[in-house]
């Protein structure tokens, strides 16, 4: 029984106001008050605008400790089956407006901070967003966050408090610069330090056996180094439900009693140098696109974060179960990708090593607390550690691994005798050239179920990522169709189009977005269509005043908003877009006259630090909006803008701004995409190829509202078999010719004739991305966009019916899937008590 519920027991219950809880405008203007004083120390007049946002950040976060100490106490009463969501990213964007959307409060706290004399916008703004991620793995990540609390599952996110996250960009000269993330600058209001439940993690060193009390022969790993890992919790909010789950990250400090070692033998510098060699293993995100390979400190994350949140788990375990045999039947564990894959080895030692289970026992739990999702066919992101360098971090999940492969391989030989192509393939080990450990196949090995994130990725996945493994275990494979929430990326970001779709069928929208059905009744509202473009229109005056402050770039609110928002890679192709820019251009200037409803293209996204060429297409972009912005004969019908920054606050602005959404990937190289998604649900039509979601978009949009160009998967595999070459492509095509040409003779690098040269001979030499393959339906489809949006009514009906059709894509009905299918667990309702 719980101490206020004793405490109820035997006295009346006292009638206090309900501070730090209460709801009302009152209530949190008070406690806004308070806590400018109580917790920053300020008065009004001499308080900064960060003063504020930190008064008002911990006046929601009082309210939500109260659902998160209700929810904390019932799973634990209940003993809830828990789904735990590894992840070494979670690109979470701020929290303060989507927390008080989440609670219903923010007209309330707009009402209680305008009578302070402030506006919740510039509160709002405030607040430095944690990049914990790259792009669209880890922003699913916290979607799936958001998704887990609406449906009130029990869930614990776990991963890595880094302390600078994904750099910030700035364009100088129209290069990308990288500035470092401060996120932890001005404070963080949201997380919660726990010191009291922290793990020593090991590193290093050597193993060793020894006979136990049973005469059992058992392994010793004795380190060379340990660091500590210490959990800063977030509360994660379900909308409009009492749940509060939480995201458990870890940070790694020096264990103390290693630094004493160090003053004792009177080596002080020593001491501190490894405090600050433990320290930096939670120091910075790693970007994408560099290969894993010689990347030690990401192996170190890897293990560490995996390793706390395991031991923390069987710490929440033993807290109400006797033994670890029924671990997984409390857990289900997801694995975001192979970035936490050695929590299959790692789950493995603890049992065995640390809590004496025997292997088959052991093994027995961990095959059924895994799930694994995969979300990249690249080959180079397929992550594989070289032997040598596993060996030296992780000595004994080494050994824990070979006994995992070496039984398993005895597994495939009793199936398939004899073949040892089969098993060279399956094998954990690859031992081809350089000995690698092959994450992917660990995670297979060791999960219940692998899934792909959308359904051609998923096929994909069967087919030629893991074919072995599908093979072997049909069973274990299934599709999740990404999807987003419709909190962020609808209610919060865009507050004109969800009124009006609100006063249109509810609001149950936002928690079922298959209501979205209901706006096709309105399609002959005449008033209504008004108002959607009116809506659509606001939006983009907003983002044109943004981008004239970021850029300096006059935009037209009535010219089309042609977006590509995303990271910047060459298989995403935002060089196909520049190469229709120029086309365009240089059928203004051939043809003046030529009729073309006037567009902005705006394009975000940042390159990875070490990635040339796509810092090159940066460049790229920007030269080519030099001097297409400033053209007299062109005289801005067409606009190019690089909207400098990219991030889960700017994209919030940018997506409901959008009329068309660029997601023009090679055919069956974009895993899902979630981008195509958030533009969609905010009603710009989509460009695309049938990559990733693409298709189920247009599947559910209906094709008619969609606009399909390019290769087909099977065409691009087809054409590169049969020896593709992009001269000839180039040959025969004159717009293309000259477009290239162009650009090879420095046409948009004035004085630098060379500079674009790399990116022009990969397309004209090898083209792996088959842009110049597909320039031409590219340019085609482009045209049949200007034409639907000359037709202004046309336009707008397809838009309210790609919002109307969109319900499928909400993270909701994905973590449904992922309940229902894969980790079996059902809601459990909080109940607040006062
Ligand atoms: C993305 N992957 C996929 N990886 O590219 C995208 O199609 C999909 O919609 C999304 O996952 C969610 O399923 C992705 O974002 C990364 O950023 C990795 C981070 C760690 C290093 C390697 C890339």
């Amino acid at each position: 029984m719980t101490a206020t519920r004793k405490h109820k027991s035997k006295c009346p219950p006292l009638k206090l106001p309900s501070v730090r809880t209460g709801l009302s405008a009152q209530a949190i203007r008070r406690d806004f008050r308070d806590n400018l004083f109580f917790m920053q120390g300020r008065f009004p007049a001499v308080a900064s605008r960060n003063d504020y946002y930190l008064a008002l950040a911990y006046t929601v976060r009082d309210r939500l400790l109260h659902h998160w100490i209700q929810t904390a106490e019932t799973y634990r009463e209940r003993r809830s089956r828990t789904v735990c969501y590894m992840s070494a990213e979670f690109l979470l964007g701020p929290h303060l407006g989507a927390n008080l959307i989440k609670l219903g409060i923010y007209d309330e706290a707009a009402e209680a901070v305008k009578k302070s004399g402030l506006k919740l916008e510039d509160l709002l703004d405030q607040e430095e967003e944690p990049g914990l991620g790259n792009g669209g793995l880890g922003r699913l990540a916290a979607c799936y966050m958001d998704s887990l609390a609406t449906l009130e599952i029990p869930a614990i996110g776990y991963g890595i408090r880094y302390e600078f996250g994904i750099f910030d960009q700035e364009i100088r000269d129209g290069w990308q610069v990288e500035i470092t993330d401060k996120w932890l600058r001005l404070g963080n209001p949201w997380e919660i330090p726990r010191p009291e439940v922290s793990f020593e993690i090991k590193f290093g060193g050597h193993t060793e056996t020894y006979r136990d009390e049973k005469n059992r022969t058992r392994a010793r790993w004795i380190p060379d180094h340990v660091v500590r890992g210490v959990p800063y919790d977030t509360p994660i909010l379900g909308y409009r439900v009492n749940t509060a789950n939480f995201l458990r990250l870890w940070r790694a400090e020096a264990v103390e009693s290693f630094d004493f070692r160090a003053f004792n033998t009177g080596d002080y510098y020593g001491a501190v140098m490894q405090k600050m060699t433990s320290e930096n293993i939670t120091k910075v995100l790693y970007p994408n696109d560099e290969r894993p390979e010689g990347k030690r400190l990401r192996l170190e994350q890897q293990y560490f974060f995996v390793s706390c949140a395991l031991q923390d788990m069987i710490r929440i375990h033993l807290q109400t179960a006797k033994s670890l045999k029924g671990f997984h039947r409390k857990f289900a564990i997801q694995l975001n990708d192979t970035h936490p894959a050695v929590a299959v080895a790692e789950l493995m030692r603890l049992l065995v090593d640390e809590h004496g289970l025997e292997w088959d026992e052991a093994w027995e739990i961990t095959r059924n607390t895994f799930g694994y999702t995969n979300h990249t066919l690249m080959p180079e992101a397929l992550e594989k550690w070289p032997l040598s360098l596993f060996a030296g971090v992780l000595p004994r999940l080494l050994e824990i691994i070979y006994e995992i492969n070496s039984r398993f391989l005895d597994e495939v030989r009793r199936r398939y005798p004899g073949d040892n192509d089969r098993i060279r393939r399956l094998s954990i080990i690859d031992e081809h050239d350089d000995k690698y450990v092959r994450m992917a196949n660990l995670a297979c090995v060791g999960s219940r179920a692998v899934n792909g994130v959308s359904r051609l990725h998923s096929e994909l996945v069967k087919t030629l990522l893991l074919p072995n493994f599908h093979d072997f275990w049909p069973e274990k494979f299934s599709n999740k169709t990404n999807g987003v929430t419709p909190r962020r990326f609808m209610a919060l970001s865009n507050p004109r189009l969800s009124r009006l779709i609100t006063e249109a069928i509810g609001d149950k929208w936002i928690k079922q977005l298959d209501r979205l059905r209901g706006l096709e009744k309105r399609l002959k509202d005449k008033a209504f269509l008004h108002r959607w473009e009116q809506a659509k229109l606001a939006n983009k005056r907003d983002l044109t005043q943004i981008i004239q402050k970021r850029t300096g770039i006059t935009a037209d609110p009535a010219s089309m908003f042609d977006i590509q928002a995303k990271r910047i890679h060459e298989y995403k192709r935002q060089h196909l877009n520049v190469l229709h820019i120029i086309t365009l251009f240089n059928r203004l200037r051939r043809d003046p006259g030529t009729e073309i409803a006037p567009r902005t293209f705006i394009f975000g996204g940042k390159a990875a630090p070490g990635y040339d060429r796509a810092k090159l297409i940066i460049k790229l972009i920007n030269s080519v909006g030099d001097a297409v912005n400033s053209d007299p004969v062109v005289n801005g019908r067409i606009r190019v803008v690089f909207f400098p920054d990219f991030n889960v606050k700017n994209a919030q602005l940018i997506y409901p701004a959008a009329d068309l959404s660029e997601q023009i990937s090679t055919a069956g190289m974009e895993a899902s995409g979630t981008g195509n998604m958030k533009f969609a649900l905010n009603g710009a039509l989509t460009i695309g190829t049938l990559d990733g979601a693409n298709i189920e978009i247009r599947e559910q949009v209906g094709a008619e509202n969609f606009f399909l160009f390019g290769l087909t998967t099977d065409e691009v595999h087809r054409h590169k078999a049969e020896g593709y070459d992009p001269m000839t492509v180039y040959r025969a095509n004159d717009e293309l010719h000259e477009v290239i040409d162009m650009i090879a003779s420095g046409a948009f690098s004035p004085g630098q004739r060379d500079l674009f040269q790399p990116l022009v001979d990969s397309l004209l030499f090898s083209d792996p991305y088959m842009v110049l393959a597909d320039y031409a339906a590219y340019v085609k489809c482009q045209e049949a966009v200007d034409a639907a949006y000359r037709d202004h009514k046309r336009w707008t009906h397809m838009s309210v019916l790609n919002v109307a059709r969109m319900g499928h894509f909400s993270s909701d009905r994905a973590i449904a899937e992922y309940c229902a299918d894969i980790w079996r667990v059902k809601p459990v309702r909080i109940r607040l008590h006062d």
